[in-house]
């Protein structure tokens, strides 16, 4: 089994979080590889990473699938509760995760465009849906209440992990949102934070 992906990708580093939290880096191995080249992507039509390719050559992907596979299949159900409200409470975190993943995409592609090409009302509408979640996840504290963080707290960390590296001026901050830096600064001491960054450019 080995998990395919790029070293910058925030949800291939969700994924590898997960994959470090529940203690499985030995056993599943980090493969970076090329989405230009496309290498060892066929068995995901989409060719996306990350793709978990397991043992029988079967592909698990997008990320929020993958996470789900690992717990279940490997890490007993620890990272995710089985139903209720905490199951259900990781997995919308899980979406508000990837929200602030693809609009901070939008973003970032508008930005990196010479000034007079930038379409300023995409970047207005996708920054504001970033400081949406972020005011959500600062309202409505329920996702971050475990001590031990589960998937959703995974996603999340990941996600404003991904702020901070690339669109700094959006991430949150003590003086607006207090709760949700305060939990990052912690999450972002774990183990799995340090070892899945992103090598210097
Ligand atoms: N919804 C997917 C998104 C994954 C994704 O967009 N990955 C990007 C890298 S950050 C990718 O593979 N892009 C290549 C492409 O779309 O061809 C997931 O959660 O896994």
């Amino acid at each position: 089994m080995r998990l395919l992906g790029t070293p910058t990708s925030p949800y291939v580093r969700k994924v590898r979080m997960v994959i470090h939290e529940l203690g499985l880096a030995e056993r599943i191995p980090f493969e970076v590889i090329s989405l230009a080249e496309n290498q060892d992507l066929s068995a995901n039509p989409l060719r996306k990473v990350p793709t978990l390719l397991l043992d029988d050559g079967a592909a698990i992907f997008d990320s929020p699938v993958i996470m789900e596979w690992l717990d279940a299949e490997l890490g007993g159900g620890r990272l995710l509760a089985a139903g209720g409200p905490a199951r259900w409470t990781a997995l919308v975190a899980n979406a508000m995760a990837d929200g602030i993943l693809e609009a901070g995409g939008l973003v970032r592609i508008e930005r990196l465009r010479p000034e007079a090409e930038r379409a300023e009302p995409v970047i207005r509408r996708q920054s504001a849906k970033i400081e949406a979640v972020l005011q959500r996840l600062e309202s409505e504290s329920a996702w971050r209440k475990a001590a031990e963080p589960d998937l959703g707290q995974i996603a999340i960390g990941a996600a404003i992990a991904y702020l901070h590296f690339r669109l700094p001026d959006l991430a949150p901050k003590a003086a607006t949102h207090p709760g949700v830096a305060a939990w990052y600064e912690g999450f972002a001491k774990r183990a799995s934070v340090a070892a899945t960054a992103a090598p210097p450019a």
